[in-house]
C-alpha cells in the first residue's frame, strides 16, 4: 500500500450543510416538462396520446401498443400501502437555527453552532384516519421532523400531545384496533368516539391522562402553525466529554397555540376536509412562513429519581415548574413541497434515527417505536431501499455495505462489499468517536428477564388530575363536552360507566359533569381495573412520591395565549350600497395588522359601493362559510345592510361566528343586523344602557366614529382570538 492509497480519517467537519444544501440535492431528482416534448419511460418521443393503437379504428387494441401499456401500468400501480397510523399528514421544508451554541450539554453538530442553519422537512398528521380523511376530526396531532445535518438524518418524531396513552409498546397493536374503524363494519371513519376504543381505554387506567388531553381543545388545533410539539419521550444529550443528561423536547407557535371549536371543527370536516393542509399551504405561499421555537427540558443524571414519577414513563411530563424549558433555537417552514407523493408521502421518519450527542433512553414505549418504524417502512416500500428515495436521503455523504434489493439506486464501485477488508484498503473506515462515529451512551443494565413494569409507573391519575386543576372554565367546560360527545356515542353504558370510574380518580366534579351530560350516575362500585404487572424495585423505591406541583399553567393554552392577529383570516360581508371609505381603512388596518381580509358577499363578481366604486367579491356564500374565518366585519352602507337583512347566509354567516366566540365588528347601520342575527339583544342601537348588552370580542361603532379607532379596537379583539364568556351568555341556533 503506498502512502496515498492508505486510509485516512476524514474529518467529519469537512462536510458542512446550509439551509439549502437539501433543496440542491433534490434539485437533481426535479423533472420540470416545461419546453419539453412528452417521452416514454425510455425517454422515446411521444406523437399521440389521445388514442389507442388498434386494429382499424373501430378494432381491438394492440398489444403491442407500448405507450398504453406503460400508461397504463404506471397507473394501476400508482398507490403504496397508507401509514397504518398518520396516514393522513401535510408537509413543508425549511430550516432550524439553535440560538447559541448547546455544546455544554450535546455533541451534536447542528445544535453547536448558532450560524448553522440545518435544512429540514416536517410532517404533520392526524393519527388515527385514513389518507383521505378529514384534517379537524378529535385526534392527537403527529409533528414530525427531518433534520438533513452534517453528521447524518436526525429525525424527531413527536406530537402535539406531551404524553401517550399506553406506558409499554407491546399494547401499541392493541391500542390502534380498538380506535381505527371496527373490524366487522369499517366504522367509524377518524374517530375514537365508538365502543371499541373507549372499550380498550376504560380497561386502561394507564391511558387517562392522555385522555384529558384528546378531549381537550389541544385535540382540534386551528392550525398546523398553531399548535405545540412534543418529544414525549424523555432522551438523553451527550456532550463531547461524555456527560449525559436525559432531556424532553418541546416545539412551541411563535403565533401561539390556537384551536377550533368542536362544531365548527365538525363542520369544517365537511366543508373543507383539507382546512390544515390548505392552511399550511397558504400560509407558506403568502410568505406567512411558520415558526417554531425549540425548547428542551434538561435533568441530571443524578436527578433521576428525584421526581414522583418516572422519567421513563411515557403517560407523564415534567411539569415546567419543576423543570423550566430552555428555549435553543427555532425552526422556520419556507418552502411547500413540489410533489405531494414524492415527498410528503415518502418521507420515512423513525425515533432511531439519531445523531451524535442525543440518544434514546430505556423508555419501554420509546424501545418498541425502535423496531416498529423500519419495520412500517418495509411494508410501504416493499425494500429496504426507502432511505435512497430523494427526500429521506441524508445530504451527508453514505458509505457502506448495505446490499442490494428492490429500486437501489446508489451504484456501489469495485467488487468488494464486505468488512474487514483489505482489497478495498479498509474502505469505507471507522469513524472514531473524534471523527463522528456515532458511539451509544454507556449505560449500566441488570435485572432479571422479566415480562413486567416498574411499579414507578403505577400512579395514573396524579397528571390527569395536575391536567385538569391547570385548565381555565372555559377550557374545562369544552372538555366535558366532549366527553358528552364521546361516549355519548358509546352505546355499551358498562364501558360508559367503566370510564366514569376512571374519571372520577380524576376528580369527583368532573365525573359528574360527565355523567350528566351522557344520563347516568357515577357508579357506585368504583372499582378500576389495571392491567399490567408492577414490580417494586430500586427506582420506585426511590422515587419522591408527592414531589410535584398540583398545578401546571403551562399545560393551559388559554393561560398562555400569544395575542397576534398575524395570518388570522377576516371575512368582510358586503353587497351592493357599502361603505367603501369605511372597508378602506379597515382593510388597510387589518393588513398592516399582519391579518389577511377577504370580501364576501351572495355572489361572486363586482359589488359596488354606496358611492359607486367597484369590488371584487373573493368568496361567495356558497363556496364559503363562517368556520373558515377568525373574524367577521359587517362595514356600514344602507342598502348593503338592507340586502343582509333579508339573506339567510349572511344572518348564518354572523351568528354562527358569534356562536364560535370570534370577532365580529360593525358600525351605523350593521348594529340592526347584528341584532337581527340573535349577535345583539333587540333595540341594542337605541338603548342607553347598551353595555349591559353588548358582549366581549363584538365590536360596534356610531356612522360617524373614527374608522382607525374602530379597526384598532377590531383588531385587539382579533388577538384574543376567542372570546369565550359569550358561551354562557347566548342562544344561538346556527
Ligand atoms: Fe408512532 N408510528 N408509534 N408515535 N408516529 C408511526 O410509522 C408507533 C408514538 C408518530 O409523519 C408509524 O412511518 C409505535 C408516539 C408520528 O410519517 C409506526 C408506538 C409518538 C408518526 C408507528 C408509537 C408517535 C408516527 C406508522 C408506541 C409521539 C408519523 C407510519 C410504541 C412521540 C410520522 C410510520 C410521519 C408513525 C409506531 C407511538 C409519533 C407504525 C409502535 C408516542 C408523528 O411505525
Amino acid at each position: 500500500m503506498n502512502e496515498e492509497e492508505k486510509p485516512h480519517h476524514q474529518n467529519k467537519t469537512d462536510f458542512k450543510v446550509n439551509e439549502d444544501s437539501k433543496n440542491q440535492q433534490l434539485e437533481q431528482f426535479r423533472e420540470d416538462p416545461k419546453d419539453q416534448f412528452m417521452t416514454t419511460d425510455q425517454g422515446v418521443r411521444i406523437n399521440h396520446t389521445d388514442d389507442s393503437l388498434k386494429a382499424g379504428s373501430r378494432g381491438p387494441t394492440l398489444l403491442e401498443d407500448f405507450h398504453f401499456r406503460e400508461k397504463m401500468t404506471h397507473l394501476d400501480h400508482e398507490s403504496i400501502p397508507e401509514r397504518v397510523v398518520h396516514a393522513r399528514g401535510s408537509g413543508a421544508h425549511g430550516y432550524f437555527q439553535p440560538y447559541e451554541s448547546m455544546a455544554e450539554f450535546t455533541k451534536a453538530k447542528f445544535l453547536s453552532n448558532p450560524s448553522i442553519k440545518t435544512p429540514v422537512f416536517v410532517r404533520f398528521s392526524t393519527v388515527v384516519g385514513s389518507r383521505g380523511s378529514a384534517d379537524t376530526v378529535r385526534d392527537a396531532r403527529g409533528f414530525a421532523v427531518k433534520f438533513y445535518t452534517e453528521e447524518g438524518n436526525y429525525d424527531l418524531v413527536g406530537n402535539n400531545i406531551p404524553v401517550f396513552f399506553i406506558q409499554d409498546a407491546i399494547k401499541f397493536p392493541d391500542l390502534v384496533h380498538s380506535i381505527k374503524p371496527e373490524p366487522d363494519s369499517e366504522m367509524p371513519q377518524a374517530s375514537a368516539a365508538h365502543d371499541t376504543f373507549w372499550d380498550f381505554a376504560s380497561l386502561m387506567p394507564e391511558s387517562t391522562h392522555m385522555l384529558m388531553w384528546v378531549l381537550s381543545d389541544r385535540a382540534i388545533p386551528r392550525s398546523f402553525r398553531m399548535m405545540e410539539g412534543f418529544g414525549v419521550h424523555t432522551f438523553r444529550f451527550i456532550n463531547e466529554a461524555g456527560k449525559a443528561r436525559f432531556v424532553k423536547f418541546h416545539w412551541r407557535p411563535t403565533i401561539g397555540a390556537h384551536s377550533l371549536v368542536w362544531d365548527e371543527a365538525q363542520k369544517l370536516g365537511g366543508k373543507d376536509p383539507d382546512w390544515l393542509r390548505r392552511d399550511l399551504w397558504e400560509a407558506i405561499e403568502m410568505g406567512n412562513y411558520p415558526e417554531f421555537e425549540l425548547s428542551v427540558q434538561l435533568v441530571d443524571e443524578e436527578d433521576e429519581f428525584k421526581f414522583d414519577f418516572d422519567l421513563l414513563d411515557a403517560t407523564k411530563l415534567i411539569p415546567e415548574e419543576l423543570v423550566p424549558l430552555k428555549p435553543i433555537g427555532r425552526m422556520v417552514l419556507n418552502r411547500n413541497p413540489n410533489n405531494f407523493f414524492a415527498e410528503t408521502e415518502q418521507v420515512a421518519f423513525h425515533p432511531g434515527n439519531l445523531v451524535p450527542g442525543i440518544d434514546v433512553t430505556n423508555d419501554p414505549l420509546l424501545q418498541g417505536r425502535l423496531f416498529s418504524y423500519v419495520d412500517t417502512q418495509l411494508n410501504r416500500f416493499n425494500s429496504a431501499n426507502f432511505t435512497e428515495v430523494p427526500i429521506n436521503r441524508p445530504v451527508c455523504p453514505v458509505h457502506n455495505h448495505n446490499g442490494a434489493g428492490f429500486m437501489k439506486m446508489t451504484i456501489g464501485k469495485g467488487k468488494v462489499n464486505y468488512w474487514p477488508n483489505s482489497l478495498g484498503n479498509g474502505c469505507p473506515m471507522m469513524a472514531p468517536e473524534s471523527a463522528g462515529g456515532y458511539v451509544h451512551h454507556q449505560e449500566k443494565v441488570e435485572g432479571h428477564k422479566i415480562r413486567a413494569r416498574s411499579e414507578s409507573f403505577s400512579d395514573h391519575y396524579s397528571q390527569a388530575t395536575l391536567f385538569w386543576n391547570s385548565l381555565t372554565e372555559p377550557e374545562k367546560k369544552h372538555l366535558v363536552e366532549a366527553a358528552h360527545f364521546e361516549l355519548g356515542k358509546v352505546e355499551t353504558i358498562a364501558v360508559r360507566e367503566r370510564q366514569l370510574a376512571n374519571f372520577y380518580k380524576v376528580d369527583p366534579e368532573f365525573a359528574r359533569r360527565v355523567a350528566a351530560g351522557i344520563g347516568i350516575e357515577v357508579p357506585k362500585d368504583l372499582e378500576v381495573i389495571s392491567t399490567g404487572n408492577y414490580e417494586e424495585n430500586d427506582a420506585s423505591k426511590q422515587m419522591k412520591k408527592g414531589a410535584s406541583v398540583k398545578e401546571s399553567p403551562a399545560v393551559s393554552m388559554e393561560r398562555n395565549k400569544i395575542e397576534t392577529a398575524k395570518s388570522r383570516k377576516v371575512a368582510i360581508l358586503i353587497e351592493d350600497g357599502f361603505d367603501s371609505n369605511e372597508v378602506m381603512q379597515v382593510k388597510e388596518a387589518l393588513e398592516a395588522a399582519g391579518a389577511q381580509a377577504k370580501i364576501i358577499s351572495k355572489l361572486l363578481g363586482k359589488r359596488r359601493s354606496s358611492t359607486g366604486e367597484a369590488m371584487e367579491v373573493d368568496k361567495s356564500h356558497v363556496t364559503t362559510g363562517s368556520i373558515m374565518f377568525d373574524a367577521v366585519y359587517i362595514p356600514d352602507g344602507q342598502q348593503s345592510i338592507q340586502a343582509m337583512k333579508q339573506e339567510g347566509d349572511a344572518l348564518h354567516f354572523i351568528s354562527e361566528a358569534f356562536k364560535h366566540c370570534k370577532p365580529i365588528a360593525t358600525s351605523g347601520n350593521g348594529i340592526a343586523l347584528l341584532e337581527r342575527a340573535f349577535v345583539l339583544g333587540v333595540n341594542f342601537a337605541s338603548n342607553t344602557s347598551g353595555e349591559v348588552m353588548s358582549h366581549k370580542g363584538v365590536v360596534t361603532a356610531g356612522s360617524e366614529a373614527d374608522a382607525d379607532e374602530f379597526a384598532g379596537q377590531f383588531i385587539d379583539a382579533i388577538k384574543k382570538h376567542r372570546h369565550w364568556d359569550r358561551e354562557e351568555k347566548t342562544m344561538v341556533p346556527a
